[in-house]
């Protein structure tokens, strides 16, 4: 009886990157969300679903959502789920929150309720608190993202709250980056301000039923073309009711293939953030525990070694 239960458990539960690389292939959900909670946990099996999942990504378009709290992203992001799902394509969504390590889950849940996508196998909907990531948000939320791609979703969403450096190294693993403006007082010089004009691809004025959104559409659009580098396209929806919205779809699908060229492309320079996160990591650690530490920092107050020289010999392997 323990050896039958055994092997139900084994044959249910992928273990080696090939067996991985198989249960991606099928795209089935349950495989998805497995994987996923893996990889969000470090658990040891991580190691695997994401070496069989790096070599199966580049298929999926990822599209990264921001914008001050309350704009509308959920609802936005809702509604282009919709127009995606009209247009038959797969979904997965991301909901990360870098700004509330505590709260982080409870909010992301309420937030992510709004998706009213439930009972629709199209869309795998997800959530990530930076709880927990020491690791770095942009590199767990990287591998979240191959996850998904490997198992065949055609579009993947990542949607963050805000746009502080965090939000920005987020949206930075994806092919085109939409920031979502709510209509308001000063919209101009606070959007200059919170550096959303460089990173957006498509600054969308949500709200445009609310009469101030033509005014906010006018500000962003002068401010925008002052921005150094390409000007983003300016569009406005009403989330609500889905106006604007298949307009946008167009607009990003544009994007995209002008963008990087292809998916695999873009697989590629998320993959290229991940390493780079990771090496900075083992080097810090390296750094951290270098046995010489406090006789290289004797040695730079003395005057005898160099401050440069230092710091490379901390993450170099000679003493
Ligand atoms: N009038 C109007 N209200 C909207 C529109 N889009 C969203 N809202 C409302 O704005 C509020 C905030 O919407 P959310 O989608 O939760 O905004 P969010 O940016 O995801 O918020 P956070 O995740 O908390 O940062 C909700 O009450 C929405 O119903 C719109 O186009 N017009
Ligand atoms: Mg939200």
């Amino acid at each position: 009886m323990g050896r039958i239960l055994r092997a139900i458990m084994t044959n249910a539960l992928p273990t080696t990157s090939a067996d991985w690389t198989h249960a991606l292939q099928q795209g089935g959900r349950a495989t998805l969300a497995r994987a996923i909670t893996m990889v969000e946990n470090d658990a040891p099996e991580a190691r695997e679903v994401l070496r069989a999942a790096r070599t199966l990504t580049g298929h999926a378009l990822v599209v990264g959502v921001t914008g001050a709290p309350g704009a509308g992203k959920s609802t936005l992001v809702g509604a282009y789920v919709s127009e995606l799902r009209r247009r038959d394509l797969s979904v997965g969504v991301l909901a990360v929150d870098p700004s509330s390590p505590l709260t982080g889950g409870a909010l992301l849940g309420d937030r992510i309720r709004m998706l009213t996508h439930a009972g629709d196998p199209g869309v795998f909907v997800r959530s990530l608190a930076s709880r927990g990531h020491l690791g770095g948000l942009a590199r767990s939320t990287g591998a979240v993202v191959d996850v998904m791609d490997a198992a065949g979703r055609d579009v993947v969403v990542v949607e963050t709250v805000g746009v502080g450096q965090s939000e920005i190294e987020v949206t930075d693993l994806a092919d085109v980056r939409v920031v979502v403006w709510a209509p308001g007082a000063g919209d101009d010089v606070q959007a200059a301000k919170a550096g959303i004009l460089e990173i957006a691809d498509v600054l969308v004025v949500n709200k445009a039923d609310l009469p101030p959104a033509a005014a906010t559409e006018a500000a962003l659009r002068s401010a925008a073309s002052y921005g150094a580098g390409r000007a983003p396209t300016v569009m406005r929806t009403i989330a609500t009711n889905g106006t604007g919205v298949p307009e946008m779809a167009d607009q990003i699908a544009e994007l995209a293939q002008q963008a990087s060229g292809s998916r695999a492309a873009g697989a590629a320079r998320r993959l290229q953030r991940q390493l780079v996160d990771a090496a900075a990591m083992v080097a810090r650690q390296r750094a951290q525990d270098h046995s010489g530490l406090a006789d290289l920092c004797r040695a730079v107050r003395k005057g005898e070694l160099d401050f440069d020289e230092a710091a490379s010999r901390l993450i170099s392997f000679k003493a």
